[in-house]
């Protein structure tokens, strides 16, 4: 049934029985290492064989293999193909732990210290990430979700036996989370020999739904399998959880028996060209013998000056010039827009002529959720907009963090103070003053002034913002933070859970030294106080900071004036 897996064989590193309590007693005595989200998610698909015919992650020939000829044996024209790198990356210092063992083995366990895996280490090497990057992303440019990931792998890369003990144990939508060879026989015992798979990582809507419903009119007797991926998808998109209830609303509105949904633990890398490819061989392996690339397929979108990572058709070129050597159907598609006058959906090179077409693009959506606008019947379905509205609420009633940035008597505290009292006194989200202070007391009481710890303060201050503006809350932080990596820390913490809003009180530090409330630049200048921020410190200012303020020539009363007026234009207060 379905298709055959890549490479022939379907792997199942899972071990059973007695091999498995042995192992289990084995990994007791053998260093750990603690998997991260993506190393989780790829050892996943090389335990149930979503990846075969791979049956570790790659030593160096392969890998460079992979990297260079977009194959597992280095032929470029005629050989085995597998696009994306599938790596286990060790710091020096747990490889040198496990080298100076006799076993040279290492446990690979969930965040939970479940054992997942035994990797025999027989090879390591160091990569040319760069080149990786290059090759592979086609771009070195981190502001690229998939470049970022691979310029952020620990520096040397292993490989070796892999002995499975469990596959990374999930606890939600157990129902819907299906093993190749599960997926495979659901498709047997349903008697669906042609199936087309669709790949997605985000909510669906009319468009989706038609789509997939005219790839199935052109390709009679398929059957189609939705399978949204709910490992790693670009950060920014909407949570899994959200998506997966729109799924299942939305699968009940295809023709009976048509489509089936099942979910898929996969780390994208967001690789358009590759990444398709790379989409093609996990579905053959789950059986499907059709696989629909559409417009941007794994595009990551754009770069920090607009321009694209990819052309849009890019991917769908790839995938339809290897397709014969992936033996497996890609159906390429073009975007699908709506025709009002004939109330239907039409792949966009195939609009009628003279007919208006519309169309809502990701970012447009999102801002009609985000402001309450109305979201028409004919983009979407009205379950799907009320899933969407709940896990998006106004601005006006999420939490947000406002963080104030500056020297030591810049006005910081004095402002955050003043702003807590305003707060108060006109909403009713509850609120939290993380004063530079009042967290060196309470939170960071064994903390020095080096820059490690000071960046080790801010990711405090940021860790406990962003769960208070999850909760809905408002975090107003003031502390110094000199450091830009620390504050975009905290801002890459916050963002995904609500707003941040960074203020720069950019009091220049003669203002500072000048009013010296707490007598501390007298003790700079005195020799009784070293490594003071500003004078022989290192502040490093906000390059784009949502406010800047200067004290020396603003009020506490217009400062507040201020970043109310912000806060209200921005939606957050109303
Ligand atoms: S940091 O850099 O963000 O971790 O600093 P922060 O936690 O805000 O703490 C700054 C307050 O500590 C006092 N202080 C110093 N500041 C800067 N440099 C040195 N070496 C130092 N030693 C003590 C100072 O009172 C700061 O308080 P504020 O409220 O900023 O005046």
């Amino acid at each position: 049934y379905g298709s055959i897996p890549h490479g022939g064989e379907l792997i199942n590193l899972v071990l059973e029985g007695e091999e498995l309590n042995e192992l289990k007693q084995r990994s007791i005595s053998l260093p750990s290492l603690l998997l991260t989200k993506k190393q989780l998610c790829d050892i996943e698909l090389l335990m149930n064989g979503g990846f075969s015919p791979l049956t570790t992650f790659m030593d160096e020939i392969i890998y460079n293999n992979v990297v260079e000829t977009m194959t597992i044996d280095g032929d470029k024209d005629d050989g085995l193909l597998f696009p994306m790198p599938i790596v286990l990356d060790l710091t020096k210092e747990i490889l040198d732990t496990v080298l100076s063992t006799d076993s040279k083995q290492l446990a690979l366990r969930d965040e939970e210290g479940n054992l997942i895996a035994v990797i025999t280490i027989s090879s390591y090497y160091t990569p040319n990430k760069e080149n990786e990057a290059r090759k592979t992303m086609g771009s070195i440019d981190p502001y690229h979700p998939g470049v970022s990931t691979i310029f952020n792998t620990k520096e040397y890369y292993v490989s070796g036996k892999l002995e499975g003990a469990q596959l990374p144990v999930h606890y939600d939508y157990n129902g819907l989370r299906r093993t190749p060879l599960q997926v495979r026989e659901l498709f047997r015992s349903n008697g669906w020999e042609n199936v087309i798979a669709f790949q997605t990582r985000n909510p669906m809507h009319r468009a989706h739904r038609e789509l997939t419903v005219r790839a199935a009119e052109l390709n009679p007797g398929c059957h189609i399998l939705i399978q949204p991926v709910v490992g790693m998808t670009k950060p920014g998109d909407i949570d899994y959880h959200t998506r997966v209830k729109c799924y299942k609303e939305i699968i009940d509105s295809y023709p009976e028996g048509l489509a089936t949904l099942s979910l898929l633990p996969l780390a994208m890398r967001m690789g358009g060209p590759r990444e398709a490819v790379w989409h093609a061989i996990i579905r053959k392996n789950f059986g499907c013998n059709h696989f629909i690339v559409g417009r941007d397929h794994a595009g990551p979108g754009e770069d920090k000056q607009g321009n694209l990572f990819y052309q849009p058709y890019e991917a769908q070129e790839l995938a339809l010039e290897l397709a014969n050597r992936l033996s497996i159907k890609i159906l390429p598609f073009q975007m699908m827009v709506y025709v009002p006058a004939h109330d239907k959906y039409y792949p966009i090179d195939e609009v009628p002529e003279g007919l208006e077409t519309a169309n809502i693009s990701g970012t447009k959506l999102r801002h009609l959720l985000r402001t309450g606008g109305e979201i028409p019947n004919w983009f979407t379905y009205e379950k799907v907009v009320k899933i969407l509205r709940d896990s998006c609420p106004p601005r006006s009633k999420q939490g947000f963090t406002v963080f104030f940035t500056g020297f030591s008597g810049s006005g910081k505290s004095t402002i955050a103070n003043a702003l807590n009292e305003a707060l108060l006194e006109d909403g009713s989200r509850s609120i939290t003053l993380l004063d530079g202070d009042v967290v060196r007391t309470f939170l960071s009481s064994e903390l020095g002034f080096s820059k490690e710890h000071r960046d080790l303060n801010i990711k405090r201050i940021g860790f406990v913002a962003s769960e208070i503006s999850k909760a809905g809350g408002i975090a107003v932080c003031a502390p110094i933070a000199p450091y830009a990596g620390a504050r975009k820390f905290a801002r890459d913490l916050i963002t995904p859970n609500g707003g941040f809003i960074e203020i720069h009180v950019s009091t220049p530090i003669e203002t500072c030294e000048k009013r010296d409330r707490k007598g501390l630049y007298a003790k700079v200048r005195s020799g009784q106080l070293k490594g003071f921020t500003g004078i022989d410190d290192p502040y490093e200012a906000p390059e784009n900071p949502e406010l800047n303020i200067d004290t020396t020539h603003t009020s506490v009363k217009d400062a507040i004036a201020l970043i109310l007026n912000h806060l209200r234009t921005e939606g957050y207060i109303n």
